[in-house]
This record gives C-alpha cells, structure tokens and sequence, in this order.
C-alpha cells in the first residue's frame, strides 16, 4: 500500500485529494513540523529536502508533489490523465506552470506577511508577487472563460494540480473573486467529494 508522509496539508493536499479521488486505499503518515520530525535522519532519507509530501511505494521512494500525483495516476491508469499525448502534455505545462506562477507567489506573500518577523520582512517580495499574480489570474481566468475545466468539459489532473495552488490564496489572505472563471471553478471543484473532504486549508 502507498504511504503519503505528510497530512492533508500545504503540498501534500493535492496528493491526498488525488488518492480520495480515484477511490486507492493509501497509508497517510504524519510528519509532525512542531516536533522536527521533516529533518530528522530516517525523514531526510526519505525526501533530503525536509519537505512534505513524499510516498513510499514498496521500494520505490517519491518526492515533489506534482511528480507524486503524475506517477499515482499513471500507475493506476486514472481517467484523470489525458486521453492523447497533447493532453497529457497540456497537464503537465498548467501543473508546472501552477506550482511556479500561482503557487510560489502566494507562498512568497504568505511567508513574507505571516511568518517573518516584521523588522525582516522583504516588502520588495511582497510586491513583486503581488505585481505578479494580477498577470497568472487572469490568464488562468481566460483559460476558463466558458469551460467547466482547465482542459474543457472533462475533469483531469490539471484541475486538482493547479486548483491546490490556486487554494494557497487561503494562507496568503489573497483575494482572488475578482477572477469571475477561477471562483467559480474552485467553487465547483469544493463540491466534489475529494475535495470536500478535505476543507482548505486543511488543519493538521
Ligand atoms: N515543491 C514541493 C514543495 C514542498 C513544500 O514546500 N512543503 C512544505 C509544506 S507546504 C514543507 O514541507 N515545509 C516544511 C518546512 O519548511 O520545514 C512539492 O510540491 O512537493
């Protein structure tokens, strides 16, 4: 059985949202961040980076969540892939796109607004992502103009991937409702069982 080593939070919550979705039992693993446990020795083994998420598949070891969720889907043949090389490919640019462009700016202003001390606080980050995510949005809002999904009528992959990064507005404090499309897709995907099982953002 996959064991996922971090709770249904942060970057793990894409993994976890996946496994609910295509119905694969899995072993979820607590990585306890207050006790350290994501930099002791037996974790580091595992994932070097002392991140979450990292799943164990017998013997074969996994981390960066994009990569997670490509390989579990491949694994089981999901549905949730694309039907055609180009599909897949189309999955792969939103989903790195997202992790890079949506994600990493949001991050970037929750960090600098919520976890930095105020005399350390980068304001030049701050508005360098704040700069930034007028510009994803909206590109991401047009992808959506008139599409029930990022690929079209049909849910994939791309959904979960790049909705998880998108939900990091949540730590950020970011308002994204002006995004008409991007609202109401996330609305929508909240409605789906997986999804709603796990609130965002999730508690530990
Ligand atoms: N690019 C990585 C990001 C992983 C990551 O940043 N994980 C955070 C939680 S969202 C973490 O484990 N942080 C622990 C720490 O910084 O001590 C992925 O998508 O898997």
């Amino acid at each position: 059985m996959i064991k996922i080593y971090g709770t249904k939070m942060g970057s793990a919550f894409r993994c976890h949202v996946l496994m609910i979705e295509m119905g694969i039992k899995y072993e979820e693993v607590k990585v306890d961040f207050e006790k350290g446990d994501q930099f002791k020795p037996e974790y580091l083994k595992l994932n070097p980076n002392g991140k979450i998420p990292c799943i164990v598949d017998g013997d074969f070891v996994l981390w960066e969540s994009m990569a997670i969720n490509k390989y579990i889907a491949t694994k089981y043949n999901s549905e949730l892939l694309g039907k055609t090389l180009e599909e897949n490919a189309l999955i792969d640019q939103w989903s790195y796109w997202a992790i890079l462009e949506v994600q990493a700016n949001l991050y970037a202003i929750a960090f600098q607004k919520f976890w930095v001390q105020e005399a350390d606080r980068d304001e030049k980050a701050i508005k360098k992502a704040m700069d930034e995510l007028p510009k994803v949005l909206k590109i991401l809002d047009n992808q959506l103009e008139g599409k029930e999904y990022i690929l079209g009528t049909r849910f994939t992959l791309a959904d979960i991937n790049v909705a998880s990064c998108v939900m990091a507005a949540d730590f950020a404090k970011y308002d994204y409702s002006a995004y008409k499309n991007v609202s109401n897709w996330i609305a929508n995907l909240n409605k789906r069982p997986s999804f709603a099982q796990i609130p965002f953002p999730p508690k530990k």
